[in-house]
């Protein structure tokens, strides 16, 4: 687990930010600091061994793409105090478990730059290198546990309407929870739950979207944002946006409008499809998608089956 968690690399990263882009010269930064010039040196080798984009010139030190930071300082105040960022972690979803538990806030929100063991659902393998947004979203509302399939159904809206906006990108959302851009899947989300009776003491909910990374030959099914574009697009406004969406999608949990917006955005009903579960295959037309979350499928012989999980394949 990696944080930028010493004192002066934390000060020394919000200097070169406060400069917009600018270079800081070793001297002014060993001034504002109060350590050496060599002891800001190391830091920014230690920094950018760490991953950080920080560029070294005769006119000192620069962050190129300020607005691509993730640190905590550099969101709007509301955010501030909710945002855990590593530089390296093993899965968010692991990080934002234990602070789920220690009393962090509802709507706190873990974010790695890089995750070494990154997961999809059924423990398959989410690969998760730098570029791209890997962060999971503590909910701790009351909300009825049999309910939390919605905030789900929320969050692929709430991203989903996030790029279209920013980028003007149609993505599509494919049951139960991917997006999809050009019919490749851009994101991926999971979601673990708690419950204390009936209720659910917290939901988090982990979103892995594809930015300034390609999934590469690996991933042949995979798109991400960079190659829809052919550029890089900073990663801290698509969160702060997808934020505010999120958190008003699901300040009234409405399945009648939740369902109907997000049904509005999907590529999956209308079409043949294949759902795969541990028990068995289903094929048919997608139908609807019900308030429970269940997709309805008419198979070949006419009949409706409702499908509450499962591994759903376009074909
Ligand atoms: C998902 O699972 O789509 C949920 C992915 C959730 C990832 C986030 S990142 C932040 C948080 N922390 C975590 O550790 N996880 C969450 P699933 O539907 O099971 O899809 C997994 C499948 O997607 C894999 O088997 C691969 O085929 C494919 N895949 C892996 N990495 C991918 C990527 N970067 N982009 C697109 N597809 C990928």
């Amino acid at each position: 687990m990696v944080n930028v968690n010493s004192y002066n690399k934390e000060n020394l990263v919000k200097v070169l930010f406060q400069a917009r882009g600018e270079a800081v010269s070793g001297m002014r930064l060993s001034d504002r600091l109060g350590i050496s010039r060599v002891a800001i040196w190391k830091h920014v080798t230690s920094l950018k061994k760490a991953g950080l984009d920080i560029i070294s010139s005769p006119k000192g030190y620069a962050l190129p793409n300020p607005d691509d930071l993730l640190m905590p300082f550099c969101f709007r105040s509301e955010f501030q105090d909710r945002i855990f960022h590593f530089l390296e972690t093993d899965s968010t979803m692991e990080q934002a478990r234990h602070l789920a538990r220690s009393g962090a806030p509802h709507l706190s929100v873990v974010i790695a730059e890089n995750q070494t063991q990154g997961r999809g659902r059924l423990r398959r393998k989410w690969t998760s290198p730098r570029g791209g947004l890997w962060f999971t979203v503590i909910l701790k509302q009351d909300i009825p546990a049999v309910w939390s399939h919605l905030v789900n159904f929320a969050a692929s809206l709430s991203l989903s309407r996030t790029l279209t906006h920013l980028f003007g990108l149609d993505i599509r959302v494919k049951w139960p929870n991917d997006l999809l851009l050009e019919g490749r899947k851009l994101a991926g989300l999971l979601s673990e739950m708690a419950t204390q009776g009936e209720l659910a003491e917290y939901i988090n909910i982990g979103i892995g979207l594809n930015v300034n990374q390609s999934p590469g030959p690996d991933e042949p099914g995979a798109i991400s944002i960079i190659d829809a574009l052919n550029r890089e697009v900073p990663r801290r406004p698509i969160l702060e946006a997808f934020l505010e969406e999120f958190q008003h999608q699901i300040r009234i949990l409405d399945a009648d409008r939740i369902l109907a917006d997000w049904k509005t955005r999907t590529a999956t009903i209308g079409r043949p499809v294949r759902i795969q579960t541990s028990e068995r295959t289903y094929e048919g037309e997608a139908l609807d998608v019900d308030n429970t979350g269940a997709l309805l499928i008419r198979d070949a012989a006419g009949n409706i089956q409702t499908v509450v999980y499962g591994d759903c394949f376009h074909v």
